[in-house]
């Protein structure tokens, strides 16, 4: 197994996620990243769903989300750290952009 990536700290979580401009879709603690998405039904919630946990599997991190219907909740955080890692900052954006180009 690869080592733990590192804590990232209170300034590079702010200065990564304005670049990413993850600040607008996601509340961000220094535990963690949470976002609420609601799509139009739940073919598409789980559309996406579906391209998030094959794209988690191939960088080896996951979300802890749940899902009711079309509305997706999730939570981004790296276990082993107790906080936030790049991994972390890598899947969010990588969630932004597939929510961003769902299709059913
Ligand atoms: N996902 C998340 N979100 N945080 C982790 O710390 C984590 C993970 N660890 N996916 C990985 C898997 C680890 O448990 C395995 C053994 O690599």
């Amino acid at each position: 197994k690869e080592r733990n990536p590192t804590l990232l700290s209170d300034s590079d979580i702010q200065t990564l996620s304005k670049m990413h401009s993850l600040n607008s879709t996601w509340k961000i603690t220094p535990q963690k990243l949470y976002r609420e998405i609601k799509f139009n039904n739940f073919k598409e919630a789980f559309s996406f769903m579906n391209q998030v946990a094959i794209f988690s599997e191939q960088i080896d991190h996951h979300p802890d989300w749940e899902n009711v219907y079309n509305l997706v909740k999730i939570n981004l955080n790296t276990h082993d750290i107790g906080g936030i890692s790049i991994k972390d900052i890598f899947l969010a954006y990588a969630i932004d952009t597939i929510a961003m180009n769902v299709r059913v």
